[in-house]
């Protein structure tokens, strides 16, 4: 019903438009029209919305073995909200009104590309396909969440095996962790295989070549135009990364006490199950950020992010973020299991803010914390009545990841933590292996994010990388990558991959958060000498209303503005890894002393 009514001032237009009005008048009651059709689709995708978010919530937070109540109010939602955004009818409407784009203003253009996005992703012609998709995912999610992972026969959480990862020396302890943490990947890998079908069928619809173009095209470029940008990220980084491999490489031997310096990292010598963060093998006297949060309780943990938020001019959160947030781990007696990878959800596209984690006090969790908040401020900001529904997202998507990450890396900087007397004031630390421990997470974040998940997920969706060869190709992205080794051989009853969330559940966007800590560097970068007149290795945001205003300036028109141009006025130059290389530049010259007669193994890639 409500789709005709969108539709029928369109055709009177159409077709009463032959007179010989003026053409402001023309283009005037045509625009009208687009704008009553766009009012209409803002308001029911944010009802459907509403719904199909509080449907996810529950199978996110509450997954009962054997219960398929959540699953299916689950799907049933996603159907209808896909059925909408998928129509016959939005399509033929926002493609026919964008034949006549240059009589309609930015802000409707930017509106109606939007919904042929989400429509490629739902076509109501592929329907059937469709409904199947949302069913394959709703079931891997509730798989990987509700994965009872055990150790020594007992029932372990992923926190439990973090912890050991960052903590044990024994290898023989840090083996099992590893391995138990990628038993969930088993599991999986039917599901994933079935979903990359699902997942390139549905989009090749309305004309893309596969998943990963589409996922890709978000940001107006082409999948060729992506792996170039991410390429030239990696290999501007490379020289520093192999300092820090070649240095991780020796050191970790020496912890372990192995005679032999092994050519490729061990994967379960790191202290993180995929070996994208190494930074808690450093750790910086008189910063030692752990043991200050150990002394605090969870609640503290997030309390003090909204804390910093709000010390920049943020509002308080609404109360009702914390009381329909599930921001901590389940009691140990839960009858059930819950999502255990943070996230930040925007329930009706205005002010229902939430959060889903699993807190403990330490420093992971303390970071990740301001990097859920930055999430949440960038939703409560863009629900302005100057933006559209449809463009409540983020300048682009790692705009949203770099804005809270952002802050989770200044949060930790020395001035900052003096002066919320975290640690004492005028603490002596060695700024040397405050940047390695630095170098250690948001460098080596960079061959994993651009090289392991972004290569791998190409491979997997364009270039339809054959199932029985899931396991073999990623242990050679990694080792081509990231320089690190399985333990053993990983046949292919192992799906390694798999046991990365963002594979299962956020497809093919990985390299969003490659983009974001460059961005982030870029976004420091101006705000300490620009904004701080401050050194970018010392600052201190804490209450300075400037940048408090600069962030929310970027965060305010959402998607409403073009991501590049947005940047541009930010910064003053485009989207580069000069500002990310200034600030690690001091830590090279150290780390050639300290390896310095070492054997270097890596190799850059092509
Ligand atoms: O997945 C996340 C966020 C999701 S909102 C916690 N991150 C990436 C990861 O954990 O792999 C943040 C940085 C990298
Ligand atoms: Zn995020």
């Amino acid at each position: 019903m409500q789709k005709i009514l969108y539709l029928l001032p369109f055709f009177l237009i159409l077709f009463s438009c032959g007179g010989n009005k003026p053409t402001e008048d023309i283009n005037k009651a045509f625009q009208d029209s687009v704008q009553t059709y766009l009012n209409g689709y803002n308001s029911k995708l944010k009802e459907l919305s509403i719904i199909a978010n509080e449907a996810e919530w529950a199978s996110n937070t509450k997954i009962v073995e054997g219960d398929s109540t959540n699953a299916i109010a689950t799907n049933k939602a996603n159907e209808e909200t896909a059925k909408f955004t998928g129509s016959k009818e939005n399509i033929d409407a926002a493609t026919a009104f964008l034949k006549e784009k240059d009589k309609l203003n930015d802000i409707q253009v930017k509106q109606l590309k939007a919904i042929l996005y989400k429509a490629a992703n739902n076509p109501q012609t592929l329907e059937a396909l469709v409904k199947e998709r949302i069913k394959a995912t709703t079931a891997q999610t509730e798989k990987l969440f509700g994965f009872d992972f055990k150790l020594n026969g007992k029932s372990v959480t992923t926190n439990d095996l973090d912890g050991i990862l960052a903590e044990e020396k024994n290898l023989v302890k840090r083996l099992q962790a590893w391995e138990s943490s990628k038993e969930v990947g088993k599991g999986l890998k039917t599901g994933l295989v079935n979903l990359r079908d699902l997942r390139n069928k549905t989009v090749q619809g309305l004309g893309y070549k596969d998943f990963f173009e589409y996922q890709v095209s978000d940001y107006g470029m082409t999948t060729d135009e992506m792996l170039e940008m991410l390429k030239k990220f990696n290999k501007e980084l490379f020289p520093l990364y192999r300092e820090l491999h070649t240095w991780t490489r020796y050191e970790l031997a020496k912890k372990y006490g192995q005679k032999k310096v092994p050519d490729l990292i061990p994967a379960h010598w790191l202290p993180n199950r995929w070996g994208q963060d190494w930074s808690p093998l450093v750790e910086v006297e008189g910063v030692n950020l752990d043991s200050v949060l150990g002394t605090k309780d969870a609640e503290w943990i997030v309390k003090q992010g909204e804390r910093f938020y709000v010390s920049l001019g943020f509002p308080e959160l609404p109360a009702s973020f914390y009381d329909k947030s599930d921001l901590y781990p389940l009691p140990e007696d839960a009858k059930y299991k819950k999502n255990n990878h943070a996230s930040a959800w925007h329930m009706d596209y205005d002010q229902d803010v939430r959060s889903l984690m699993s807190v403990l006090p330490n420093s992971e969790w303390y970071e990740t914390s301001h990097h859920e908040l930055g999430h949440i401020y960038y939703y409560m900001t863009y629900s302005n009545p100057d933006v559209p529904v449809l463009l409540r997202e983020g300048a682009n998507r790692a705009y949203h990841e770099a804005l809270g990450s952002l802050m989770g890396m200044a949060a930790m900087q020395k001035p900052f933590l003096e002066n919320l007397d975290l640690i004492p004031k005028d603490t002596a630390s060695n700024e040397m292996q405050t940047l390695l421990k630095e170098a250690l997470n948001y460098v080596v974040f960079i061959p994993w994010s651009t090289g392991t998940m972004s290569m791998f997920e190409h491979d997997v969706y364009s270039k339809n990388l054959p199932a029985d060869k899931f396991n073999k190709r990623w242990w050679e992205i990694v080792a081509k990558y990231q320089g690190i080794a399985p333990p053993a051989t990983r046949g292919e009853e192992y799906c390694d991959a798999a046991t990365k969330t963002h594979i299962n559940d956020d497809a093919a966007q990985y390299y969003d958060y490659a983009l974001s800590f460059i961005l982030l560097f870029q976004l420091h970068d101006h705000i300490a000498k620009n904004i701080l007149h401050q050194d970018p290795h010392a600052t201190n945001y804490y209450g300075n209303r400037d940048v408090g205003k600069f962030i929310e300036a970027i965060m305010y028109p959402g998607a409403s503005k073009d991501w590049r141009v947005a940047l541009k006025e930010q910064t003053g130059s485009d989207l580069s890894a000069k500002a990310m290389l200034d600030y690690f530049e001091p830590l090279m010259g150290y780390l050639k002393k300290e390896n310095e007669g070492r054997k270097y193994t890596l190799t850059e890639v092509e």
